[in-house]
């Protein structure tokens, strides 16, 4: 369990405002009349206070009170030139932000959730005691502004007024931070109080870079303070370590869908995506995969593109799975973005229009930005995140893997921006579950019940990207969320099961799993690398909008129903005009019982060390495997789709 509001609130402690009598005098001291103003326009005592200690704290020489206004927004973004966080690019609209060499991904090992003795947190995540957090945050953030301005911004994860959207505070001396804040978040100044009244809770955010510079790097923090829903970053500047409206707020929004709305809401690592299937229906889809998999890309694969990273879930009156995006932007990763992949994206990066943050990519002589796998030939030379890059220096990527582009999500060609916008939340039909998989499941396969459904999610393992610092190996990614989730497994797993399963949901998804990576090697192919490619996903996705209308039939296998060869011949055609051959079917869809069961013995071995796991989930992997078993006695290790029909 999780208690709220428990143990010392290290923000009030450091800052030391108690009152909001206090709060207001500190208001008066330090800000200037305008800002004074904006201020009062937010009643809310309990973040009143939050934002006086943040002043008290970190000590700005200037506070501003961010609106959301176009008049706002052009000044942040101003200021970043003028403050060298982020420069022009040729194309107007166009900026490159650069981190710091040591700050290019999140920075697990400097990541931390704040806990209370007795208190339960993940397997999987790294933890410290309230007090030795404390004791960094008095010596560090106190006076951390001082020379520098504060910003703080108000901000709505989710469309105001939907069910499960929470607000939040950012508060930030970067600019960078800021600007990126407002192209991914939804700035709701003038909603905040009423927000916080409906949805009882806030996140607060507080973040300074500091002097910006490499020494200090090592003693950067990101913390979690799980019990006060407030977030502390230090000495860096990529967004995932310091944006924590992003991140950090969604694993506060886990801790709520687990603690607070258990089995009637989740807080999900996911895309959402719409598909349009015969007669112009719209089939919305939200799916999971661990950072650096290809999320973004699946999720502008659709007809009508939402969001491509967090989902807000739950179950609405009518028995339907709802789901609302948190952001209204993108922080993609851009390496390997082409016209060819994504087309819609390039368009956005290549062509003027849209205002884009790109980070740590190359900039060329002629301003612009160039990344691994654009597809355009090399550059002769330019500026990256570790300076001058020539085409001699080989072996030296031109961009760093975990370079990204920051931008709104309308600007992207498909993207449905009323969908993104509606209050009553999207209804989600299909869920999918991936991760870097190079030889054990098939591309698609459907779970045979919610429990089932709930074990693929349980069950990804994907290979380390360079989203995470210092990450490598095939590692367990339950649910692509394990990063995110500060609570205990077990309890997550039960959130999941009673999700699913609550009878409230009438009205099922269909849950299934994905995996784009099977390789020639692992399938006995005559090639080298994926056995497909990325535009395949469009037929994966089509599929399954298909069969969720009854509209496919599918062969039932012991891991769950995967598609028959002559359905997808036929939307590889139709949908990217490809030659589908029945040899990639069955190297695809064959089931290598050996690799299936091994990989269900490693994820059972690994749930049996936790504490007090439902045996639900070792039934769906006790059914899986005694069917996989006999049906290795009966067809052998290796059994073909067309042997099961
Ligand atoms: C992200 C991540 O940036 O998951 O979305 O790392
Ligand atoms: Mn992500």
């Amino acid at each position: 369990m999780l208690e709220f509001k428990k143990g010392v609130d290290i923000l009030s402690a450091v800052g030391g405002i108690m009152t909001i009598g206090e709060a207001r005098n500190l208001f008066e001291q330090q800000l200037d009349s305008e800002h004074l103003g904006r201020l009062a326009l937010i009643t809310n005592e309990e973040a009143l206070l939050k934002v006086a200690n943040a002043i008290a704290m970190c000590a700005p020489d200037r506070v501003y009170v961010h609106t959301g206004s176009e008049e706002d927004c052009a000044i942040v973004r101003r200021m970043s030139l003028e403050k060298g966080e982020e420069k022009k690019l040729a194309m107007t609209g166009h900026t490159i932000h650069f981190d710091l060499p040591e700050d290019q991904g999140r920075m697990v090992d400097q990541t931390f959730y704040i806990y209370n003795e007795d208190e339960q947190v993940s397997s999987l995540a790294k933890k410290e005691p309230r007090d030795q957090s404390h004791a960094y945050v008095r010596e560090h953030m106190r006076g951390i502004m001082q020379g520098k301005t504060m910003f703080v911004g108000f901000y709505s994860r989710g469309p105001v007024g939907a069910k499960a959207s929470i607000p939040a505070i950012e508060i930030s001396s970067s600019t960078y931070v800021m600007h990126s804040a407002e192209l991914l978040y939804r700035n709701c100044f003038a909603d905040f109080d009423a927000e916080v009244a409906r949805r009882g809770e806030f996140f607060t955010n507080v973040h300074s870079e500091g002097p910006n510079r490499s020494e200090d790097v090592p003693k950067a923090r990101i913390y979690m303070d799980r019990s006060w829903q407030t977030t502390f970053s230090t000495f860096c500047t990529y967004a995932g370590n310091t944006l924590l409206m992003k991140k950090g707020n969604h694993r506060f929004a886990s801790d709520c869908a687990m603690y607070k709305h258990h089995g009637e809401e989740l807080s999900e690592h996911m895309f959402i995506t719409g598909m349009t299937g015969p007669d112009g229906r719209k089939t919305y889809f939200a799916g999971a995969a661990p950072s650096g998999c290809g999320k973004t890309t699946t999720a502008m694969v659709g007809s009508d593109f939402v969001g491509d990273d967090l989902a807000q879930m739950w179950i609405e009156q009518d028995g339907t799975l709802r789901a609302v995006n948190p952001e209204i932007g993108i922080f993609g990763i851009i390496e390997d973005v082409n016209l060819e992949g994504d087309p819609y994206l390039m368009k956005c990066l290549r062509q003027p229009g849209a205002e884009v943050i790109f980070s740590n990519v190359l900039v060329d002589e002629h301003g612009k930005p160039r990344w691994t796998g654009d597809g355009d030939p090399l550059p002769e030379k330019g500026v990256n995140y570790q300076g001058q890059w020539t085409k001699e220096m080989t072996g030296v990527p031109l961009s760093h893997p975990n370079s990204r582009c920051t931008l709104k999500a309308e600007a992207v060609g498909n993207h449905n921006k009323a969908v993104n916008a509606d209050p009553n939340g999207i209804v989600i039909k299909v869920i999918t579950y991936s991760g870097r998989d190079s030889n054990t499941m098939p591309p698609i396969w459907v779970a045979k019940s919610m429990d089932a459904g709930v074990a693929i999610g349980a069950s990804i393992v994907s290979k380390a990207t360079a989203a995470e610092i210092g990450a490598s190996g095939v590692n367990r990614q339950p649910w692509a969320n394990t990063p995110f989730v500060a609570g205990s497994m077990t309890d997550y797993l039960d959130a999941q099961l009673n999700f699913y399963g609550n009878e409230k949901m009438t009205r099922k998804p269909v849950l299934a799993g994905l995996n784009y990576f099977l390789t020639h090697e692992a399938r006995g192919g005559n090639g080298k690398g994926l056995l497909g490619e990325k535009k395949d996903v469009h037929v994966w996705l089509g599929w399954l909008e298909l069969y969720t209308h009854g509209d496919v039939q599918a062969i039932e296998t012991p891991i769950g129903m995967i598609p028959k060869y002559e359905d997808l011949e036929k939307l590889f055609n139709e949908k990217i005009n490809k030659e589908y051959p029945e040899s990639l079917y069955t190297m695809q869809f064959s089931l290598y019982i050996d690799n299936v069961v091994a990989r269900i013995d490693l994820q059972e071995a690994a749930w049996r060390k936790e504490q007090g796991v439902s045996g639900r989930l070792f039934a769906v992997y006790e059914e899986q495997k005694a069917g996989l078993l006999a049906l290795k006695a009966a067809k052998g290790a290796i059994v073909k789709p067309q042997e099961l029909r």
